[in-house]
């Protein structure tokens, strides 16, 4: 044997599992990787963590034999967690990209979350569990939310329901976990679920440990609106990475020497924000000169500690595109974006790229699958590609003046305006673009982006509250989740921004930086307003 604190890991390469060790190690375990199926007959517990496309997966398991290793290793009632994708190949069969067999041990066909009833698909984002029968790992979840993030769910039914163990609601009733004996499976990320997550990791890690009292599930609930903590980090003049913070994205201060503003160290700041119930963190790597994104190490680095002490999800921003270094050689977005995720990140997000590809698109009307959100949503999934748009608002007397679309604005324009566009910026808001922020948002949703950060130079760092007019229009364009970014300046603003408007998230940087607002106080605010949100302490 291994000894008793050993988990094998079935790792089959196709994306990133680093929170999925990070979290065991957290929890005093050791981790040894499958390499053949003989691995997985001996393993003492296995954790299975699916990541990437149904199909692909399948194809691997089975060119390796561990497919049927895999279905009697469960089939002989052995420990094992599924999480994700691996709960959703125990099933007969998927419509991703099918009809494609799974593993058959449980009924059902895994389909997609229906969008045509205006359902943002794929389902990210914090929900509450209805346990539907006993599951001693998931016992003391009750109402908590956890994390999710996929476009595809089994469904409970009658053939099923000795395996159900709890439901979750989105659009429908989906299957949320099942379990028989030692054998559970989650379609929530446990890693990515701060400290509910951990307990269920902990409870299947030592399961003699706890009792199997069966605890009644709390109220019906549904998806939570997230609160992120977004942290532009830049090189300063010293050539240390700070975490800083513009205004209308000067981030240099108004001082002789025009230093960059300085606001802390982004691995401490993370690590703060996780603590104050963060549902999110976001790097932007903001840093003028990137030429070398791969030979970027600090902010590799920043992800590798990062993500060993915070378990909500981790996006990265800021140079994600093609690049060609310096002795020539080539990089795709794909490889960039790659590394990226190897070193803790679950999302990259897209600023200046997407607003190219989108433009091309638009003018040609040809899908080229060449751009970077084509190449990274078709290996890593549609929820891994953030889009960052940074739009300028551009007043207009008459809204015909433009072929953009326009709103008619809350708050009329210097000169009495009525009407505007939000133009898009790429370089960090140094150059405009010939394209709107609704017709990019269309446009970079086909091709493939999952979410959308929707910032608004206007109102960045100025602490008056969100663009209203911008978020509704965006928000109510698209079928992907949105986040609001720039201008909270209160508590008050971010119910403002869920109640007029369809944001998912909403994201602030400088009131938590100066610690003029905590995440908490939002938190307790926008519950007390009845705005559905995950509250920590678990
Ligand atoms: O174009 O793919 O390399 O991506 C660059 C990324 O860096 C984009 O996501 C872009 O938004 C971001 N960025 C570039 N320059 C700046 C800058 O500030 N000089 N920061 C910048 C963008 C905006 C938000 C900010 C909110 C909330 N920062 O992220 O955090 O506005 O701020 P607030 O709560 O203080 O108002 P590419």
């Amino acid at each position: 044997g291994y000894g008793s604190n050993v988990v094998t890991l079935l790792d089959y390469g196709a994306g990133n599992v680093r929170s999925v060790r990070n979290a065991i190690r957290s929890l005093g375990f050791d981790i040894k990787d499958v390499q053949s199926p003989k691995d997985i007959l001996d393993a003492e517990r296995l954790i299975f963590p699916g990541v990437g496309a149904f199909a692909a997966a399948m194809d691997v398991l089975t060119q390796k034999g561990m497919a049927e290793a895999l279905c009697t290793y469960i089939e002989n009632d052995r420990p094992f967690l599924g999480i994700c994708l691996g709960l959703q190949l125990l099933f007969e069969s998927s419509e991703e990209n099918g009809p494609v067999n799974g593993l058959g041990l449980i009924p059902g066909v895994v389909g997609r979350f229906d969008s045509s009833k205006g359902l943002r698909v794929p389902h990210i984002g914090w929900n509450a569990l209805q346990l539907t029968s006993n599951s001693e790992i998931l016992n003391p979840i009750r109402n908590n939310h956890v994390y999710f993030v996929h476009s595809y769910r089994a469904m409970p039914s009658d053939d099923n329901k000795d395996w159900v163990s709890s439901t979750c609601n989105y659009g429908d009733n989906f299957i949320a976990s099942v379990r028989r004996g030692n054998v559970h499976a989650v379609q929530f990320h446990p890693e990515k679920s701060g400290d509910a997550g951990l307990s269920v990791l902990r409870r299947f890690l030592y399961p003699k440990s706890f009792t199997t009292k069966v605890i009644p599930a709390g109220k019906a609930s549904k998806l939570a609106k997230r609160v992120i903590a977004c942290l532009d980090v830049r090189t300063n003049d010293k050539g240390d990475l700070v975490v800083t913070k513009g205004d209308q994205y000067d981030v240099r201060e108004d001082t002789k020497e025009h230093e960059v503003r300085n606001l802390g160290k982004p691995v401490d700041l993370a690590g703060k924000y996780y603590n104050d119930g963060a549902d999110e963190i976001s790097f932007l790597n903001i840093t003028g000169f990137r030429d070398f994104p791969l030979g970027d190490l600090p902010m590799l680095q920043v992800l590798r500690y990062t993500s060993e002490k915070v378990f909500v999800p981790l996006t990265v921003g800021g140079g994600i595109r093609d690049f060609t270094d310096a002795s020539g050689r080539y990089y795709s977005s794909l490889e960039v974006a790659s590394e990226y995720f190897r070193s803790g990140a679950d999302k990259v997000s897209i600023g200046s790229d997407a607003v190219y590809a989108a433009e091309e698109y638009i003018r040609s009307g040809v899908k080229t699958g060449k751009s970077s959100m084509e190449q990274i949503s078709r290996v890593y999934g549609n929820q891994a590609v953030v889009v960052s748009i940074d739009p300028r608002r551009v007043y207009l007397k008459n809204p015909d003046d433009v072929d953009f679309k326009t709103v008619k604005v809350s708050n009329p324009g210097p000169d009495g305006e009525e009407y505007a566009w939000y133009q898009c910026t790429v370089n960090g808001g140094r150059e405009n673009r010939e394209i709107g922020a609704y017709e990019l948002a269309k446009a970079v949703e086909e091709l493939g982006a999952g979410e959308i950060l929707l910032n608004c130079i206007d109102c960045d760092g100025q602490g008056k509250g969100f663009d209203i007019d911008l978020i509704r229009l965006i928000s109510d364009a698209v079928n992907i989740p949105v986040i609001a970014s720039s201008g909270a300046g209160k508590v008050e603003h971010f119910s403002e921004v869920f109640n007029q408007t369809n944001a998912s998230a909403a994201l602030a940087a400088g009131i938590f930086h100066r610690k003029e607002v905590g995440i908490q106080s939002v938190k307790k605010h926008l519950s007390k307003e009845g705005i559905e949100v995950r509250l920590t302490p678990f």
